[in-house]
């Protein structure tokens, strides 16, 4: 199973909105085949193993095969895994992890079992579980799992008070944040960080075959049509969210390529909750935030953050610009309490992956 996971993870940056899933197929204590899921529309990965091992030349009938998520029993862009398994005559399935699409749930195991062959889940589920994190939030709660990635001075600084910014933590640090956009469905970003940075919001650190689409919060529409995240390259597109409406605006947003949607909340802002929740219906799995302190701050407050990926330089910045535009507390009792789920030093920075504890 530690294998197939590492096969699933080949699909990291690929599958959405499906599922990485990995899957090997074991005979004779001899891996005969293995696959991943193929971009959306195209084969899953057992139906992926299953032709690898035969094009390998090997007979799969009676093999074992490990696979990192329950196979599918339902018809979706593609057809039943758990009929393809059972075709193939095998003697055993193990699966790390039963699949919560309430489509499947449970059947594709229970298919498989009725059919005759050995079923054993779960195994390293919490791994299973954490390679599809995005996948099993949105299954579960209808909102894609929330990161946001910041980068600051030790002190928790990431902007002079003349907002001198760039280049607080190392190049190593800025490719890896790279990683966390390709993987990412989308990348969501504030009208503040688009009118001072005027970021592109794709991955450019390496090499890709599809971009995250890109969103950009943007209350009183102020984006210009002439903004890098407008102008892209690819198909993914650009989604402007906002809160007041300006028909002329609208108009020439839309004629530069702009897909806008409104959601007021009741102060004349972009409803963030709401937002989240339009994310899951447009099957958003991980939600990657790139944005400065204003919105992180509301966003953490309205309860929209699952995780932080911070990226500390060996530096102190003094009086300047903080991470987080949160209130002052008065008392200890009130701070948001997050615990620590991976710290790793990345070139001359620290990498910090923190999570807020669900509400
Ligand atoms: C599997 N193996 O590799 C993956 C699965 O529209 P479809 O046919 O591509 O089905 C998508 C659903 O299939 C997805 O929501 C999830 O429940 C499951 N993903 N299942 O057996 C795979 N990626
Ligand atoms: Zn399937």
């Amino acid at each position: 199973m530690q294998i197939a996971l590492e096969w699933a993870e080949k699909g990291l940056n690929t599958t959405t909105p499906n599922p990485r899933v990995g899957c090997v197929i074991v005979k004779n204590q001899q891996i005969i085949g293995a696959g991943f899921t193929q971009p959306a529309g195209q084969a899953h990965a057992e139906v992926q193993a299953l032709r690898n091992a035969t094009a390998n030349g090997y007979d799969v009938r009676s093999a074992t095969a490990y696979v990192t998520l329950e196979p599918c029993s339902h018809f979706g862009r593609t057809p039943p895994c758990a009929d393809a398994l059972v075709n193939a005559g095998l003697k055993r399935v193990v699966a790390a992890i039963l699949d919560p699409n309430p489509q499947v749930a449970g059947r594709g195991l229970e298919r498989i079992r009725a059919a005759g062959i050995d079923v054993e889940c779960p195994v390293l589920e919490d791994a299973a579980h954490e390679m599809n994190i995005g996948f099993f939030k949105r299954m579960q709660t209808g909102k894609p799992w929330v990161r946001m990635k910041a980068a600051a001075s030790l002190d928790g600084k990431t902007a002079l008070h003349n907002n001198q910014s760039q280049w607080i933590t190392g190049a190593e640090a800025r490719a890896d944040g790279h990683h966390w956009r390709a993987r990412a469905c989308a990348i969501l970003t504030g009208i503040g960080t688009l009118l001072e940075d005027n970021p592109q919001l794709t991955v450019r650190a390496f090499p890709v075959t599809r971009q995250p689409l890109r969103i950009i919060v943007d209350s009183k529409l102020q984006t210009p049509t002439s903004a890098k995240a407008l102008n892209y390259a690819d198909s993914s597109g650009a989604l402007i969210v906002y809160a007041v409406p300006n028909p002329e605006q609208q108009a020439r947003l839309i004629a530069a390529g702009a897909e806008l949607l409104y959601l007021p909340n009741a102060h004349g802002k972009v409803d963030l909750p709401a937002l989240m929740l339009e994310l899951g219906r447009r099957e958003i799995n991980e939600l990657h935030i790139e944005a400065g302190s204003k919105l992180n701050g509301s966003l953490i407050r309205e309860g929209c953050v699952d995780e932080l990926l911070l990226y500390l330089a060996p530096s102190l910045l003094g009086d300047a610009r903080g991470l987080f535009d949160l209130p002052a507390l008065d008392d200890l009792t009130q701070q948001t309490r997050l615990r620590f789920r991976q710290i790793q030093q990345i070139g001359e920075d620290l990498r910090v992956l923190a999570r807020f504890y669900p509400s």
